[in-house]
């Protein structure tokens, strides 16, 4: 050994450097509890602390920190939207994606790739003209290109689908992009946790107290909280949180499978989505294609995933990418997707004062991150909700005002 590394053997060894403060004791009392520390319940802790200086809040996580759906998402942005609501909210939340690093001071490797929705049939090529309407009245990117435009682009893919369903053309969206998805719950952890937030990791909400309609505290497994405001931010989980307040919501729960391949040279820069095919597909920085499908036919509240997922996926992808039949799928997970009937979110305040509400996310929970947690912020601490989530209130599927997203759905469920 050269001599000069001797004097590491005796050398004090190094102070670990940690990415977060270590955790503190839980509190008996807070000015508000988010139960959720996914990327939602971060984005909204960061913006409380941020935005309103409101630092007296612990966000209580069953598992650890973006261990849900945010660490199981094909990490896919887009603004490309159906209706006008769904299409401000989500271009508000890709305007804030674009800056995260930088606020955080960690690269979340923000990647704009552009993001094709390919239409195989008369009735998809419709919706896509519909929805390229809609983004450009909202000055979005999005427009209808031919099957020539698509190879050009993707020149490995095969647009006659092995004579099963030719592709006819596509809906191109620019802007669309791709992130790491735990960097992005990382760091708005991080930064809510240095602005005074609490992250109490491993601590499970079993009750929400309430008296005379107002909530006032949570019982969880380490103990009681006394709190006026609590915010529920848990996509799988929402049917047993809303079940202790015996708040009825329309939601569906379905596991969301994913899987990655092997790394294989760069081939494609872009996203791509087959509605038809039930598809979607990006290559990662490492060279893995990252692929899903539409969420499992039966509600289940689980997260396993099965052989029947790889294989209808990839019977799909053999279809547009052939050479894929040569790769390795090297992991499979899966996700808890709530979904409601009309395919948007339910945001904001509930029938019980002081609980509030972020769910309803289905399959595109991750792009809503920064908007949802800046507008629940907002809402929280004003006590008014945020005028970009409006139209996602609760009560909207008693009063007929549904905000029908399904068309815009990456793939069709
Ligand atoms: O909505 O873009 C999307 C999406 C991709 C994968 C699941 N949902």
């Amino acid at each position: 050994m050269p001599l000069r590394l001797l004097k590491y053997a005796w050398k004090k060894p190094e102070e670990e450097l940690r990415f977060f403060p270590s955790e503190k004791p839980l509190k008996q009392s807070y000015d508000a509890v988010i139960i959720g520390g996914g990327g939602h319940g971060m984005a909204c802790a960061y913006y409380l602390a941020k935005e309103h200086g409101i630092t007296n809040v612990a966000v209580l996580e069953q598992g650890y920190i973006g261990g849900g759906n945010t660490g199981r998402n094909t990490t896919i942005v887009r603004s490309n939207y159906l209706t006008s609501e769904g299409v401000k909210f989500y271009d508000a939340s890709l305007k804030l994606f674009e800056d995260l690093s930088e606020d955080f001071d960690l690269n979340i490797f923000y990647s704009t790739r552009g993001h094709f929705t390919l239409a195989h049939t008369d009735s998809a090529m419709r919706t896509m003209r519909w929805r390229a309407e809609v983004n450009k009245h909202h000055g979005i990117r999005s427009d209808v290109v031919d099957v020539e435009t698509i190879q050009k682009d993707i020149p490995y893919m095969n647009v006659e689908c092995n004579g099963q369903h030719p592709v006819m053309g596509a809906l191109y969206h620019e802007p669309g992009a791709v992130a790491r998805h735990d960097a992005v719950a990382w760091g708005y952890a991080r930064g809510a946790q240095l602005r005074g937030v609490e992250i109490h990791q491993k601590t499970q909400v079993t009750g929400i107290q309430t008296q005379g309609g107002k909530v006032v505290g949570v019982q969880t497994n380490r103990g009681d909280i006394q709190t006026n405001k609590v915010i529920s931010m848990v996509a799988g989980s929402t049917p047993r949180i809303t079940r202790m307040l015996d708040i009825p919501t329309p939601i569906e729960v379905f596991p969301l499978q994913a899987c990655v391949t092997e790394p294989v040279k760069p081939f494609m820069n872009t996203i791509v989505v087959s509605g038809s095919l039930h598809v979607y597909v990006s290559q990662s920085s490492r060279g893995e294609l990252v692929m899903g499908a539409s969420v499992d036919p039966a509600e289940l509240h689980s997260t396993r995933s099965t052989l029947d997922f790889v294989e209808g996926l990839t019977d799909q992808m053999m279809d547009l990418f052939p050479f894929t039949s040569r790769l390795k799928i090297m992991r499979q997970w899966a996700g808890m997707s709530d979904i409601t009937p009309d395919f948007a979110p339910i945001m904001g305040k509930t029938p019980v004062e002081g609980f509030y509400l972020d769910s309803g996310w289905g399959t595109w929970g991750f792009k809503a991150t920064p908007i949802s947690g800046k507008t629940m912020a907002h809402t929280v601490a004003h006590d008014q909700v945020h005028e970009l989530i409006k139209p996602f209130a609760l009560d909207r599927f008693e009063n007929f005002k549904l905000v029908g997203e399904k068309g815009a759905a990456s793939v069709g469920h």
